[in-house]
C-alpha cells in the first residue's frame, strides 16, 4: 500500500481546532462530546469524535517521534514513526467508549467530566499490531504487565510531583492481535488530539486504556499502580473496601433517532441507534414506547467487526397524541444486560443504564 509522505509538523492545521460541533465541557485541558445528531453513520467522523484529554495535548512532530521499549524484554528498542509506519499494518473498526460516558445521569452526582451520551465514538484504526513490536523486543518471560506512557504530564489531585499519563495491560492483552499502535484513524493519520503520531487501541475496553502520544512502553514483572490505574478509573463502590479496575465496557444501547424532546406526527417513525459491550457480541436489542414497561426487538444491522458497535432499528407506530418515553437496552452474548437506575460508584463511572428519551406526538 502507498503511504502518504512523512510530514514534520502538524497533520492538518484546520483540524486542530475544536470543531464546532461537538459540545466541549472543558477547553484546557480539551474534553467534548459529539452530540447525538452527529451518529447517523457507524464510523464517527474524525472532526466530531470526542475528545478526553487530561492534560495539554503534546505536539509531537513525526520527525522527532520516538518510542522506547525496555524493562522485561531481553532486546531494548527505540523505533521512530518512519519505521513503525514500514512494518506491516492492520486496519479493525473499534468503538471507543469513555469510562465516564452518561456519567450526568448518575444520581446523587460524582465528581468527573459530566458527560451527556456522547462519549462514545467508533473508527477504523490503522496501525501495527503491539505483538509484533513485543515480538522484536523479545519480551521476557518473568513480563506479566505492560505499561504504556504517553508524552502528556502534569498534576493531579493529591501528588505534588508532575504525573505523566500512564496506564497497564495484562500481558496477554498487549499479546492480543487486536491490540495496535494506531497512526491513523478512518484513513487519516491521527490528529493531535487523538494522540499524533501513534497511539494504543484496545478494542472492547473502556478508552482510558487507549492510550495516546504513546512514547515509552516498559515491560514489568510486577503490577502497575499509577494514578490513572490505582486511585481513577476504578470502581469504589459505597461501603465496599475494594476497588475495582475498568475493563471490559458494559453493554449498552443508545438512541440517536428520535432526539430527546421531538416532536413527532402520528404514524411511522424509525427508532435507531446503536449497542455494543466489551463482553461478547450484542445478541439482541429491545425497545420499549412506555417506559419500560413492555418491549419489543429491534432489528440489528451489520456490524463491520466484533470491536464496533452495532447500529439497529425499530419502527414505532405512534398511534395516539401524548408524551412517550421510548427506551431501548441492548443483551450481549455473555447475557448481560442494562440496568434501569445507574449503579452508583463514587467516580460515576461505567452507567450503562437503560436511556430514556421523551418524545411527545401530535
Ligand atoms: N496520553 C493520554 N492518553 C489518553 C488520555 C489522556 O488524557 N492522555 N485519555 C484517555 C481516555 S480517558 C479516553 S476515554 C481516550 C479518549 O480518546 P479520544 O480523545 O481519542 O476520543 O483516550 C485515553 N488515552
Ligand atoms: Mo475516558
Amino acid at each position: 500500500m502507498q503511504r502518504p509522505p512523512i510530514q514534520t509538523t502538524s497533520p492538518l492545521r484546520r483540524r486542530e481546532d475544536v470543531d464546532p460541533r461537538l459540545r466541549v465541557l472543558s477547553r484546557e485541558p480539551l474534553t467534548a462530546e459529539t452530540p447525538l445528531v452527529h451518529h447517523h453513520a457507524p464510523l464517527t467522523p474524525n472532526d466530531v469524535f470526542y475528545v478526553r484529554n487530561h492534560f495539554a495535548v503534546p505536539k509531537i512532530g513525526a520527525a522527532d517521534y520516538r518510542l522506547a521499549i525496555s524493562g522485561e524484554v531481553l532486546r531494548p528498542l527505540v523505533l521512530d514513526y518512519r519505521v513503525l509506519r514500514a512494518m506491516p499494518c492492520r486496519s479493525l473498526t473499534v468503538t471507543l467508549e469513555c469510562a465516564g460516558n452518561g456519567r450526568s445521569d448518575v444520581q446523587p452526582p460524582t465528581p468527573g467530566e459530566p458527560w451527556g451520551y456522547g462519549a462514545v465514538g467508533t473508527a477504523e484504526w490503522t496501525g501495527v499490531p503491539l505483538r509484533d513490536v513485543l515480538a522484536m523486543a523479545r519480551l521476557a518471560p518473568e513480563c506479566r504487565e505492560v505499561v504504556f506512557e504517553g508524552a502528556d504530564s502534569g498534576h493531579v489531585q493529591g501528588h505534588s510531583d508532575r504525573m505523566p499519563f500512564a496506564r497497564s495491560l495484562p500481558r496477554e492483552v498487549a499479546l492480543d492481535p487486536a491490540t495496535l499502535l494506531a497512526f491513523e484513524m478512518n484513513g487519516e493519520p491521527l490528529s493531535h488530539n487523538h494522540g499524533f503520531p501513534i497511539r494504543l487501541i484496545v478494542p472492547g475496553v473502556y478508552g482510558v486504556a487507549s492510550v495516546k502520544w504513546l512514547r515509552r512502553i516498559e515491560a514489568i514483572a510486577g503490577h502497575f499502580d499509577g494514578y490513572f490505574q490505582g486511585e481513577r478509573y476504578v470502581v469504589v463502590r459505597p461501603g465496599q473496601k475494594e476497588l475495582e479496575p475498568l475493563g471490559h465496557m458494559r453493554v449498552r444501547a443508545v438512541m440517536v433517532t428520535p432526539l430527546e424532546g421531538a416532536s413527532l406526527r402520528r404514524g411511522p417513525h424509525e427508532i435507531e441507534g446503536y449497542a455494543w459491550s466489551g463482553a461478547g457480541p450484542i445478541e439482541r436489542v429491545e425497545v420499549s414506547s412506555d417506559g419500560g414497561a413492555t418491549w419489543d426487538r429491534a432489528a440489528l444491522r451489520e456490524t463491520p467487526s466484533p470491536y464496533a458497535w452495532v447500529g439497529w432499528r425499530y419502527e414505532w407506530r405512534a398511534e395516539e397524541r401524548g408524551e412517550f418515553a421510548l427506551c431501548s437496552r441492548a443483551f450481549d452474548t455473555s447475557g448481560a444486560t442494562q440496568p434501569e437506575a445507574a449503579e452508583w460508584n463514587r467516580f460515576g463511572y461505567a452507567n450503562n443504564a437503560i436511556q430514556t428519551v421523551t418524545v411527545s406526538v401530535r
